[in-house]
């Protein structure tokens, strides 16, 4: 077995010391935690980040003018200039905090599709899309008497180009597709997509959930229009995400909600809106989120993007050539270019049993359809069982998961 310090420039202990839930015990076992597409685990810094809001700097921001609310205010600024900064756009007020990236999608399907969607319209998404980028887009195309298309994709689970050229025309307002696929871990030519979607002169939404945590975002290099993500997929906590927006098109759109924080001035006769990000962000946000976002960032960024890439995809490999090696066992999402995202199905065996036998001995994958029911009925299977990885999982991880996998094969034959 290689060792890991070579390929890192961090060392795995050190990574794995940083993440305190990693050293439980379920069911007696060590935990392998292998489902993080659904949700990353948290480093000390970021669990610190949020400790140290709550007991030293807990305030509403924006609007005191006492000590509290303006260090709350600060660190909350603070942490969006750190994203901006991470996936490279050109000022933070293009950088709005949502709750996630279901919330950023959803921003954009009401508020891009109020604003420039009428009818004859058509959304482009994708046949790999969770269902986060496929609802919005169903109910506002319907609102809006829009047209929702679909790019088919391959047995491999590649996008055909192809039939994407031939979709788009003049009456394509925007494309919506995903970044990384969570069920399949297809990584897509979304540069090429958003060039052809340009060229066509729709605007493009990129979704990064399963991206921003694993490959380098340059949001100004993809020449994007949207890119959504969550925090939680990148070390964060829950209910905190970004919407990048680029600043001409977002200043044209409408709001979404209306609240506190978003407005200049409101009569009951007439209200205006506050400049970006604030006109996008009503109410009390999640601030303790947003500062443990920016410590996510900051903690990224210690390792090095890069560094994460490399070393994940050659998890990626050895993951793959291990369980390939198990009788029966069938990987669904077999692209040329994957992130370290492995659904597989197992002959003889429902995937919620392979998941229920791997919990006892402490293995934690995913199993059902991933929300993304459409993949499941591409591919003709109700589930698969999805094995995810992070920075913090290895060689033996992979391992001990194969001889999982050799138990449940003993059960169900
Ligand atoms: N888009 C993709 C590609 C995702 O993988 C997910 C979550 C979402 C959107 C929605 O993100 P949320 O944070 O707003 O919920 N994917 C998964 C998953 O694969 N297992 O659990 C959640």
């Amino acid at each position: 077995m290689m060792t890991i310090e070579n390929e890192i420039p961090y060392s795995q202990e050190k990574i794995r010391n940083d993440f305190p839930i990693l050293s439980l015990k379920i069911h007696g076992k060590s935990l392998v935690y292998l489902d993080n597409a659904a949700t990353t685990q948290k480093p000390n810094a970021v669990l610190n980040a949020q400790d140290i809001y709550y007991r030293e700097q807990n305030s509403n921001i924006h609007r005191g003018v006492h000590y509290l609310s303006e260090v709350a205010t600060f660190e909350y600024e603070k942490a969006r200039g750190k994203v901006k900064n991470f996936i490279n756009a050109a000022d933070s007020k293009e950088i709005i905090f949502t709750a996630g990236t279901t919330a950023s999608i959803n921003l954009v399907a009401h508020s891009f599709g109020k604003t420039f969607l009428t009818a004859g319209d058509e959304v482009i998404i994708s046949a790999m899309e969770h269902h986060s980028n496929i609802v919005p887009w169903q109910m506002i195309c319907e609102e809006q008497g829009a047209i929702l298309r679909v790019i088919p994709m391959n047995d491999d689970g590649e996008l055909l180009l192809d039939e994407f050229k031939k979709m788009l025309s003049s009456k394509t307002k925007l494309v919506s597709v995903v970044y990384i696929s969570n069920s399949l871990g297809t990584i897509n030519p979304v540069k090429k997509i958003i060039d052809l979607a340009h060229h066509a002169g729709a605007k493009v939404l990129i979704d990064g959930a399963q991206a921003v945590a694993h490959i380098a975002v340059n949001v100004r290099e993809l020449d994007c229009d949207f890119f959504a993500f969550s925090g939680h997929k990148i070390f964060s906590p829950t209910g905190i995400g970004i919407l990048y927006g680029k600043t001409d098109l977002l200043d044209q759109m409408k709001p979404y909600q209306g609240g506190g924080d978003m407005i200049r001035s409101v009569t009951f006769e007439k209200t205006t809106f506050n400049d970006l990000p604030y006109k996008f962000e009503a109410g009390t946000p999640n601030i303790a989120g947003g500062i443990g976002l920016g410590a996510a960032v900051d903690y990224v960024n210690t390792i090095g993007i890069d560094a994460i890439t490399e070393y994940e995809h050659s998890l990626l490999l050895y993951g793959t050539e291990v369980l390939q090696q198990v009788n029966g066992l069938r990987i669904i999402g077999t692209a040329k270019e994957k992130a370290g995202v492995i659904s597989f199905v197992l002959e003889n065996a429902h995937p919620h049993d392979i998941g229920t036998i791997l919990d006892r001995e402490g293995i934690a994958i995913r199993t059902g359809h991933h929300c993304t029911q459409p993949v499941m009925q591409r591919f003709g299977i109700p589930a698969t069982a999805r094995a995810s990885i992070s920075i913090y999982n290895n060689r033996e991880e992979f391992d001990m998961l194969v001889r999982g996998l050799e138990k449940v094969k003993e059960i169900f034959g």
